[in-house]
């Protein structure tokens, strides 16, 4: 078994700037996701067994959605989740048809998903228990040229993420 999602990893340059935005949160107002771990999941798979999983990899090639570039304008804060999070004002059209496509696979398996509406968000900090400040910033555009099925484990340093299979998007 293993702890899955499907997600966006940012390209470096993205990353360096996704990460400069969450330095801006003030100290002690919760715990900075590593650079190196900064993410937008598009779908939480949850626990699932190996054979499933080759099988959810297998499903996932017949995936055709084209590149597409989101652009990070605000900061936000989910005080149940306690998490800050920067997400896109305007969602790109491809995206909602690529997590719905993602739903679907676990869903053909019968693996319950999320399927409330989806909120693209990408966590830069947990455990926040006040509301931060807005963070001032600059829009960033982060080109989207894949989408990665990553296996989460939780280790002494809180969860750590091994991206098992990268999708190149394609039109
Ligand atoms: P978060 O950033 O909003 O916390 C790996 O844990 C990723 O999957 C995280 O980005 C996290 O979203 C998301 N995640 C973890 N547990 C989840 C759950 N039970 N339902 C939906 N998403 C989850």
């Amino acid at each position: 078994m293993s702890r899955l999602f499907f997600a966006l990893w940012p390209d470096e340059a993205s990353r360096s700037l996704l990460a400069e935005v969450a330095e801006k949160l003030p100290a002690g107002l919760g715990k900075h996701v590593p650079v190196q771990k900064l993410h937008l999941t598009l779908v939480f798979l949850g626990q699932v067994d190996d054979t499933v999983r080759d099988g959810l990899i297998e499903d996932a090639n017949a995936i055709a959605v084209p590149p597409f570039a989101i652009e990070f304008t605000h900061s936000g804060w989910w005080p149940r989740a306690e998490v800050a999070w920067l997400a896109p004002d305007h969602i790109p059209a491809e995206l909602p048809p690529l997590v719905q496509r993602l739903q679907d696979l676990p869903w053909a398996r019968q693996i319950e998903v999320d399927r409330r509406p989806y909120a693209p968000h990408l966590t830069v900090a947990r455990k926040v228990r006040r509301r931060p400040p807005a963070l001032p910033f600059q829009p960033i555009r982060w080109e989207i040229r894949e989408f990665c099925l990553v296996e989460s484990t939780t280790g002494q340093a809180g969860s750590e993420y091994r991206i098992l299979r990268r999708w190149a998007l394609k039109s």
